[in-house]
């Protein structure tokens, strides 16, 4: 069992696991740099330590510190949260040499699924749908006469990256060893490893992925798929759940296939099995081996909380539900909230929130680590909130997202509210056709943003108004 859990990460999910924390009963340790002193989720921690400056280096990455404050204040857990340390191997290892109990996979299968060739072939093996590609790049001649069988245009793909670092795509022969060179350095640089492999490219694909729950006596489940289309650079902007374009036979299918990969690499805790989706097939890509930022939307439509059952796994219980319990009940979507200029290449727009009152009423849920008055810090991702709706129907949450949306008050910095309002009101978005490249695709979204502004300038400054007195 587990008594106190250190969380090694900040703002909205380190009170994510705080929350589920409290309801199991178990106690908590915010750890923290000195960019975060002020911020709410040290003081939802039991106790709370200073671990370093604001460098994430020196604080949210620095594995000694953390170790050290786990040691000394007694935590038997760790929960790295999602980016810094969650899908860390070697943070995994010293946690199990050190006896802490990291909640998430093994190191081993986090070792697995961090070299995406690796996770490729025990896909392959599962017996589970990957892009034609090629596993092993050898030399050049080779490469190119296996390239040729496949047909361009294919893309490289670094074999110990993630966030889409490194990736080049090639139109055609000419370009292949340039690419191939320019993968490999920028792999180095970024991963220190510059193997890459090959798939081809399918254009205009939909992201969608499937979580899954594996717990240590033999129980694989999914809990049904998000859409995760709506992306710019990488960055997911808006998730849902489940995806419009999903039948029960495909979600299935999919299920089947997320929980037989997870299966096959013996895998424990929560994941994600990331899949794209062409032409009605779909095709494994990349397995996440951590709770993601989205899962809400998940445990929205399914009513399963996602981190006390990664709790539950860490301290050796079985999963609270089997598959056949797992139904989804209505629709979910997610808009992160970011301060970012979206008239300036979403350039991040830091500093002080003078007016904040986030939006409720039936359906709203905000995960978020702000409050009046709180400073949002240069140093990190400038995520405000999760701001996520649920509703009967995609249409009652699309509506009911939009009425969050106009009730959100954020004076201070700038945000991405007008971009959300712009993409709830798309009529692409709102017939549910999705792909990854949607936002660099409608080209009208500035012209459709500058006169949503207009429109709603006057109720925007009247909602802006109630907090003349207070600032
Ligand atoms: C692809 C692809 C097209 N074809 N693979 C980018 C991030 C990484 N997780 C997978 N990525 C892609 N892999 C093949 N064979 C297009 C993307 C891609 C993408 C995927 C998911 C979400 C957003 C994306 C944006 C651009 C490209």
């Amino acid at each position: 069992m587990i008594n106190k859990i250190l969380v090694a990460n900040r703002g909205e999910i380190a009170i994510r696991v705080m929350r589920a924390a409290r309801e199991s009963g178990i106690a908590t340790v915010a750890v923290y740099s000195e960019a975060d002193k002020d911020s709410l989720f040290v003081k939802y921690g039991d106790e709370a330590y200073c671990i370093g400056p604001a460098s994430a280096r020196e604080s949210y990455l620095n594995i000694p510190s953390i170790i050290k404050v786990a040691k000394t204040f007694g935590a038997d857990a760790i929960h790295p949260g999602y980016g810094f340390l969650a899908e860390n191997a070697d943070f995994a290892r010293v946690c199990e040499k050190e006896g802490i109990i990291f909640i998430g996979p093994s190191s081993q299968a986090l070792e697995l699924v961090g070299n995406k060739t690796h996770a490729r072939e025990a896909a392959q093996a599962a017996g589970v749908p990957v892009v034609p590609g090629i596993n092993q790049c050898s030399d050049l001649a080779e490469i190119e006469i296996e390239v040729e069988k496949i047909g361009y245009p294919v893309i490289i793909k670094p074999s110990d990256g993630g966030g889409g670092i490194g990736m080049q795509v090639v139109n055609r022969k000419n370009e292949l060893k340039r690419s191939l060179e320019m993968s490999s350095t920028i792999a180095s640089r970024a991963f220190g490893k510059g193997d890459v492999y090959i798939e081809k490219y399918l254009q205009h694909p939909r992201h969608i992925e499937v979580q899954v729950l594996a717990d240590c006596h033999g129980n694989v489940v999914h809990l049904c798929e998000r859409e995760c289309s709506i992306q710019r650079m990488h960055n997911k902007l808006v998730e849902e759940a489940p995806s419009p374009i999903v039948t029960p036979e495909i979600r299935a299918e999919m299920g089947r296939m997320a929980v037989d990969f997870a299966r096959k690499i013996d895998y424990r805790g929560a994941g994600t099995v990331e899949f794209i989706y062409c032409e009605e097939r779909f095709y494994f890509i990349e397995m996440n081996a951590r709770v993601q930022v989205e899962h809400t939307v998940t445990e929205m439509v399914t009513g399963v909380d996602i981190i006390k059952e990664q709790l539950r796994i860490a301290s050796g219980l079985p999963l609270s539900i089997a598959q056949e319990e797992v139904k989804i009940n209505g629709w979910s979507i997610e808009c992160r909230i970011n301060a970012e200029d979206p008239f300036n290449n979403f350039a991040p727009s830091p500093g002080a929130l003078k007016a904040y009152r986030s939006p409720g009423g039936i359906g709203i849920r905000v995960d978020s680590g702000v409050y009046n008055g709180f400073v949002i810090s240069p140093y990190y991702h400038p995520m405000i909130s999760k701001l996520i709706a649920w509703g009967r129907d995609r249409d009652e949450v699309i509506a009911r997202m939009k009425r969050a949306l106009y009730e959100y008050i954020i004076v201070g910095v700038k945000t991405n509210i007008i971009l959300h309002k712009a993409i709830m009101e798309n009529p692409r978005f709102v017939s549910g056709d999705l792909y990854t490249d949607f936002l660099s695709l409608e080209k009208d979204l500035t012209q459709d943003m500058l006169q949503i502004q207009e429109r709603d300038r006057a109720s925007v400054e009247r909602l802006k108004e109630t907090f003349k007195f207070i600032s």
